[in-house]
This record gives structure tokens, sequence and C-alpha cells, in this order.
């Protein structure tokens, strides 16, 4: 695009009411497209245990769910002891952030084999599927250590909101999480079409806006009171999020975080264009890349039961 087309469209974006209406046009576009596409995929078994409509409930009405306990703590400890071994051994397969706070090993799943619990799990998978409401499957699992180091931004990197073809997170403490050690925070009432487009005609933000300042979260907090959303718990808590929430990692004002999330995808969405997206910015924790064909052979035990 021509720059100056870019420039008015960057200058447009601020008149609330374009954005707005630039939204609930994007909105419709993507629903049009998605009832002809002949490679939309629908979950084969959508029936859910009790257990998951347990979770699903309050998933859809808050935009999350706590499970406490999920992983004892001899199980967090020696994941946390292996994520350590694996930034020190492999200092190549680590994403690092420019301030040196976070560390991140994509494709935990790959190396250590407790991982593969957490990433193949089929009650989050069945969850995500029925918050999607076509097939996801699970990218990979991330480990993470977050490092407290001064100026940091968090995990992260800062507010922001996940693109459309990532619904959910799953996100599995493996330290203690209070205020200062760098807790996930989510704005409630910022996902549905509605909700979005009230926030940018109340408090001006933009359409197709995905990251965000602390002024303009500020904005929205004055607005609506206690939507922005702290969660801390101890390690072993899992929190399920719908992360078209705008979110972050809090910046971490002491110690470590030690974490492992799973990142589902829509089906439809993993192919080229994602693996290179992986492949421009990381090694994974095995020394390969984001490997489309094994992750859209997986089978999650769900889907047969
Ligand atoms: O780890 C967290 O607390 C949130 C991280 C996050 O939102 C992300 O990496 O996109």
């Amino acid at each position: 695009m021509a720059p100056d087309a870019r420039s008015l469209i960057r200058r447009l974006k601020h008149i609330r009411a374009v954005s707005a209406g630039l939204t609930l046009a994007e909105d419709w576009a993507i629903r049009a497209r998605a009832r002809v596409d002949p490679n939309r995929s629908t979950p084969r078994n959508p029936v859910l245990s009790s257990q998951q409509r347990d979770l699903l409930v309050p998933l859809l009405r808050d935009g999350y769910v706590v499970i406490d306990g999920y992983w004892d703590q001899a199980r967090c400890a020696s994941a946390r002891q292996a994520i350590d071994d694996h930034i020190q051994r492999h200092p190549d397969r680590v994403w690092r952030c420019p301030m040196g706070a976070d560390h991140r090993l994509h494709g935990f799943d790959r190396v250590h084999a407790p991982t593969q619990a957490l990433f193949r799990d089929p009650m989050l998978h069945g969850v995500a599927e029925a918050v999607a409401g076509h097939r996801v499957v699970n990218g990979f699992t991330l480990g993470a250590r977050l490092d407290a180091t001064p100026g940091n931004l968090g995990s992260g990197q800062g507010w922001h909101r996940d693109g459309i073809t990532q619904y959910v997170k799953a996100l599995l403490y493996l330290s203690d999480v209070d205020a200062d050690h760098g807790p996930f925070q989510l704005v409630r009432h910022t996902r549905t079409l509605r909700e979005q487009v009230s926030r940018i005609l109340e408090s001006g933000l933009q359409f197709r806006q995905i990251a965000f300042t602390d002024a303009d979260i500020m904005r929205l907090e004055r607005r609506h009171p206690g939507s922005v959303t702290t969660f801390t718990g101890s390690a072993g808590t899992l929190v399920l999020a719908l992360t078209r929430h705008i979110h972050r990692g809090k910046p971490i004002a002491r110690g470590h975080r030690y974490a492992l999330t799973n990142y589902y995808f829509s089906e439809s969405s993993v192919g080229p264009a994602l693996a290179d997206y992986y492949d421009r910015q990381v090694t994974f924790a095995d020394g390969g890349s984001f490997d489309v064909d094994t992750v859209r052979a997986f089978e999650p035990s769900h889907r047969s039961s």
C-alpha cells in the first residue's frame, strides 16, 4: 500500500466512528467467509464432560477460569529445574526479551516428557474447542522463566490481545505468583464484538489495535472500575483464559516466575504462514521449528472418546 494511503488510514482510525465501523465490517466479513469456507472444520465430538462444562460456563461468562492444584508442588519444582537446565545448556534455543527478563522455550513439550501431560490434556483441549466452535490444535507448550530485571515489560511484552485465530491459552504457574512476581492480568469486557465497539466509542481504542499503552488501560479502568483482573496463585495453579481479551503478564518486580503455556490455534490457521512467523523469530527447544504437519496430525484423545 502507498505510504499516503497508509497514513490516511492511520488518521481515519483515530475517528472513533470510523474505527467502530471498520471493526463491525471486518467481523461481518470474517463470519461471511467462514460460512462458505470449504475447509471449515467443526469438532467431531462436541459432547463435553461435566468437568469440562464446569470450566466452560465461567470461561465464557468471565473470560477466565482458574484450576487450583492442577499440578502438585513436586512436579512444579522438577519442571522449574528442567527449564533452568535447558536455558543453561541450550542458550541458542532460548528467545529472550530485550530487557533480558523473559526467557522462552518454545515447544518445551518436545524435550520435557512431563510437560506432555499438559500439552496433550484432552480436558483442556476439549474446552478450547468448545470455546472456538471449531477444531483447534495445540501448537506447542511454552516453558518460560521471567527474571526481575530493571524496566522489564513482563511476559508478553505489555498489554495486547492475541490474533483472531487464538481464542484460548492455558497458563500453568510453576512457581508461587503474587502481585510482585509478574502475574497474568486480563481486562474484562474487551473481547466480544459488542465490547470492542463500545470500548472504541467510549475510550478511543482503535480498529485492529493489538497493543495497548498503560494510559489506554487506565482509561478503560476509569470507565469500568475493576476491569483489570490479576491472577495470583501458588505453583500448580492453572489459568484458562480467552486471550482475545486485552491481557499481559505484569512486569515482574521481584525474583522469578516460571510457567508453562499451551498455545491453541484454530486448525484452519495452521499453515506455512504461521510456521514462517515462528521461523523468523525462534528456534524451538529441541533445535527444530514449528512443524505444520506434526501439529495438524495430532489427534487429541477427547475427539475419539
Ligand atoms: O505469560 C503471561 O502472563 C502472558 C503472556 C502473553 O500474554 C503472551 O505471551 O502473549
